[in-house]
């Protein structure tokens, strides 16, 4: 099923994304000001990244690139901000690492979640993706859902220190010395080859790319996974800095409608159409 009519399955309203014009109050407009001027000024910003493709990625050659930085580069362009320098961070460390100003802001496929919301305001959805189960051929442990995982007596599940494959681990009750963190997708995937673990998750795309790369007969994928929604994610900012926010939204909304986004995100895999299918709002349950 592709990701439309997953999204029809998981009821998601169609709601077409319309792009407000941005207010904000005094102190907002001069830190928020201050912020996309400062970046102007440097003439790059700094991005949190992960190093997962197709969402992010830092080639052999040391580029950077990855549909989230790539969609990043391309609005912060028509914002007058040329460059992009990227870190590679744990995503349970990218809100921290905004926070403190290590970075400007994040750029990484990072799901829109309510409980992130309350720590960042986030752009409007850019990638979405299912979530998947990499498993040794076969399945030989029946594990489909979190939940199995949870009532298994001994399965180990591999997920992204801070991601959200971490936290549905354990939102349904799979012990904690039972979720392993995972550095990596090469460490998540030979774990699973020498059965240090019997589940890696990630989104779907991202299990998809590195199973490919694997090329091992000995694996397969699960998609998707019963129980769990179709993520969308954003870039994501700092609080006090909404207008540059609403400057990065309404730069993203003009390539939405030029169709350059559908080009550039889908030249990665990702669906162009499924952003629109839902809206920041609704995925962080409230206003942000
Ligand atoms: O935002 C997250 O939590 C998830 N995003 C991606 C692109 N990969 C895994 C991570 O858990």
């Amino acid at each position: 099923m592709n990701l439309k009519g997953l999204f029809k399955k998981t009821a998601l309203a169609v709601t077409a994304v319309a792009v407000t014009g941005f207010s904000h109050g005094v102190v907002g407009k001069a830190n928020a000001e201050d912020t996309l001027e400062k970046l102007r000024a440097q003439g790059f910003a700094r991005i949190a990244i992960a190093n997962e493709p197709p969402w992010t990625e830092v080639t052999a050659g040391g580029e950077v690139t990855g549909a989230a930085p790539e969609v990043a580069r391309a609005v912060l362009k028509r914002l007058g901000i040329k460059e992009v320098v990227a870190s590679v961070s744990e995503y349970g460390a990218m809100i921290p690492g905004l926070q403190a100003g290590r970075f400007d802001l994040v750029a990484a496929g990072l799901f829109i979640k309510p409980e992130r919301c309350n720590a960042v305001v986030f752009s409007e959805p850019d990638l979405c993706d299912a979530e998947a189960f990499a498993v040794k051929k076969g399945n030989p442990l029946g594990l489909t859902t979190y939940a199995e995982l949870a009532a298994h007596a001994s399965a180990k599940v591999g997920a992204p220190g801070g991601g959200t494959e971490e936290r549905l681990a354990l939102e349904a009750g799979v012990p904690r010395d039972r979720v392993v963190v995972v550095p990596d997708g090469q460490s998540g995937i030979k774990m699973l080859q020498d059965g240090r673990i019997d589940v890696y998750a990630l989104p779907t795309l991202s299990l998809v790319d590195l199973l490919g790369k694997a090329q091992d007969e000995g694996l397969e994928l699960i998609t998707p996974i019963k129980g769990t929604p179709v993520y969308c994610a954003g870039a994501a900012f700092r609080k006090q800095d909404t207008s540059l926010r609403d400057a990065y939204d309404v730069a993203l909304a003009e390539m939405k409608a030029s169709g350059e986004f559908s080009e550039l995100v889908s030249s990665f895999g990702f669906p162009g159409e499924a952003p629109n299918l839902t809206s920041r709002e609704k995925l962080c349950g409230g206003p942000n």
